[in-house]
């Protein structure tokens, strides 16, 4: 008997999400956020990303977004990824995306600000999170803490809401 295949709702809610990079450079008890000065998610402090392009992998878009963003160079093998997530936007299926978390932990140059954004280093007891995107304290301080996360956040309209979430923990790092 040959294999059936089952229609897979969630292959096509899926079919056509954006991939994204989120990189965090972590040093000792900080982190480096950086200001979005314009753009999807502008006035936030957020990690550094952006699209993955055609024709380049997820891990070397990550490496680009952050030498074009803050100027670091940093290896594809420097990159640790510690979570993804899936974002879906009620009535904005453009907006939704799939986004790719990394910590690096050796790079070269010292972050600086570009047209895009305005690093800033930041204790891990002292991080923003009434100025970042409403999602974040549900998953950055699981990786601050050393678990790998797998999420989905539904968001109302505009972003500004969440309507609901799961995150769970993988593996132990
Ligand atoms: P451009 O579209 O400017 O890249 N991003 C999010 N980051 C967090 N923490 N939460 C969200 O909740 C996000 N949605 C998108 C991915 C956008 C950058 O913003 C990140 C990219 O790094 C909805 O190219």
């Amino acid at each position: 008997m040959g294999v059936q295949i089952q229609p897979s709702f969630h292959f096509c809610y899926n079919a056509g999400m954006r991939d994204v990079t989120l990189c965090f450079l972590v040093r000792g008890n900080k982190i480096c956020l950086a200001m979005k000065k314009r753009g999807f998610g502008v006035g936030k402090w957020n990690g550094v990303g952006g699209k993955v392009q055609d024709g380049e992998t997820i891990e070397e878009a990550a490496v680009r977004e952050l030498r074009e963003e803050i100027g670091v160079t940093t290896l594809v093998e420097d990159l640790e990824n510690v979570g993804n997530i899936k974002f879906f936007f009620n009535e904005k299926p453009d907006w939704n995306q799939r986004m790719y978390i990394y910590f690096v932990h050796r790079w070269t140059g010292n972050p600086q600000e570009s047209d895009e954004m305005a690093p800033k280093w930041y204790k891990l007891d002292e991080i923003p999170y009434d100025a970042m995107w409403v999602d974040d304290p549900h998953w950055l301080p699981n990786v601050l803490r050393g678990e790998k996360i797998e999420g989905e956040f539904y968001f109302n309209q505009d972003g500004a809401e969440l309507d609901k979430f799961n995150v769970k923990g993988l593996v132990a790092k």
